[in-house]
């Protein structure tokens, strides 16, 4: 047995499925996870000493390779002051200030510990300042397991959801409302089947959990219009496309400023961390000032703090946007010439540092035309490029990853390789 499989039958006995984040356990591509004991720019080491080219980048947040040298002095710095003190510290205050002046929709800053309580704790927020129970959510964004969240198309689809998983009480789901992405109509009727009842709209601007999807041309601004027009607080979930798509995120790039911003996964370095941030007067709702609690014993944690605004001062310094984005379409190009070379039906929708391959004829605009895509195709191009040793998401709907560490020789021999994989399906 190789380690790896020895370190997953151990695992198996005392973790639930072998892993403590059920898309690791490779369910929907199949096979057995590897176990990686060292990173370092766009490699993974596994326990059997494999160098893998990883396009997970730990799901996001490894924007400028994994252990980059000026995010891990910075841990050690701080790491000689101690790990953690339960009282204000300075490193909360630099990274506050670097979001506000990343990001100018956010007037006031709140850090958590992931991206799952920035959203659920914005959802709270949502409701406690509008005195509204109703959220809106759209099938295929994922915003993290808070029980508001996860919540799928209900009967009722218009007025009520239906849990997404078991242990979600019916009563929760009848609060969320779950729309099809990129339809206004349904927007519309949702708002007019709820008058005065919508708390807030939660969205992925760019969604990274259905396969990488884009909004249509004047979506996110009607989301916008329609949310003022009726007095519902639009949260923009940035936890995966926050200072990724651009410093300041897709409300940068789409020129939109949503009332609230979720973030996570970048600004924590690659150490647990989340932020819910927005308009100061619903931001001071929150406790201790306002009615609307939120808490959390490592919040502003000094070492996730350090390393956060270790990577954040490193993408104003290095303002990788542009780089990343030629890399995506490398990438792109080199998948989509390859499948056309096959005969193979491909669609590769990218943005900047994030891309992802639907095995579809039909372009990719919302959950129902991802669902198309051959999914079990996907398995095997995810193994035949493990096999020639580059890591993709282990599964058909999440989003590539692309950092600065894979420019040069790492993008060619990952291009000539998925290139191969795709050849030899
Ligand atoms: P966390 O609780 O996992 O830190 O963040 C939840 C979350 C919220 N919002 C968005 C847009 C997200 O992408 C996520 C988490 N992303 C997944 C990747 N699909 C994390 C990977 C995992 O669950 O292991």
């Amino acid at each position: 047995m190789s380690t790896s499989e020895q370190l997953f039958e151990r695992a198996k006995k005392i973790i639930p499925g072998g892993v403590n984040s059920p898309v690791r356990a490779f369910r929907s591509v199949g096979g057995a996870p590897f176990f990686v004991k060292a990173a370092y720019g766009a490699t993974l080491l596994t326990a059997d000493d494999r160098e893998l080219i990883d396009f997970v980048c730990t799901w996001g947040p490894a924007i400028h390779g994994h252990n980059h040298p000026r995010i891990t002095t910075a841990i050690a710095t701080a790491l000689e002051h101690g790990t953690s003190f339960g009282t204000p510290n300075p490193y909360e205050v630099e990274m506050a200030e670097l979001i506000v002046r990343f990001v100018p929709s956010i007037q006031k800053v709140r850090m958590c510990n992931s991206g799952t309580e920035a959203t659920m704790s914005a959802v709270r927020l949502a409701r406690g300042f509008t005195r509204r129970d109703k959220i809106i959510k759209f099938a295929g964004c994922y915003h993290g397991h808070s029980d508001s969240l996860l919540i799928k198309a209900g009967s009722g689809a218009l007025t009520h959801g239906n849990p997404d998983s078991a242990g979600v009480p019916a009563v929760f789901a009848q609060e969320t409302v779950v729309l099809p992405y990129n339809d206004t109509a349904a927007l519309e009727e949702a708002f007019d089947a709820n008058p005065g009842r919508i708390a807030g709209v939660i969205v992925e601007p760019y969604c990274g959990n259905v396969g990488f999807i884009m909004p249509d041309t004047g979506y996110l601004q009607y989301l916008r219009a329609v949310c003022t027009a009726h007095g519902a607080v639009l949260i923009f979930d940035e936890v995966m496309t926050g200072f990724r798509q651009a410093k300041g995120g897709v409300q940068e790039l789409e020129k939109i400023t949503p009332d609230l911003t979720t973030l996570g996964k970048i600004i924590g370095g690659g150490l647990p961390v989340g932020a819910l941030g927005g308009r100061a007067d619903i931001m001071d709702h929150l406790a201790p000032l306002g009615p609307v609690y939120q808490a959390g014993t490592l919040s502003g944690n000094p070492l996730a703090m350090a390393a956060g605004i270790a990577g954040l001062r490193l993408l104003e310094e290095l303002d990788p946007y542009d780089r990343l984005d030629a890399l995506g379409r490398q990438v792109r190009d080199a998948l989509l010439a390859a499948a056309r070379k096959k005969g193979i039906p491909a669609q590769v929708p990218q943005r900047g540092s994030m891309f992802s391959i639907f095995f579809s004829p039909t372009p990719v605009r919302d959950y129902a035309t991802a669902l198309k895509g051959d999914a079990q195709l996907y398995a095997r191009f995810f193994h035949a490029c493990l096999d020639r040793g580059v890591y993709l998401a282990p599964s058909a709907y999440e989003t590539a990853f692309l950092s600065t560490a894979h420019e040069g020789e790492a993008i060619d021999r990952a291009c000539e390789t998925m290139t191969a994989a795709i050849m030899s399906l």
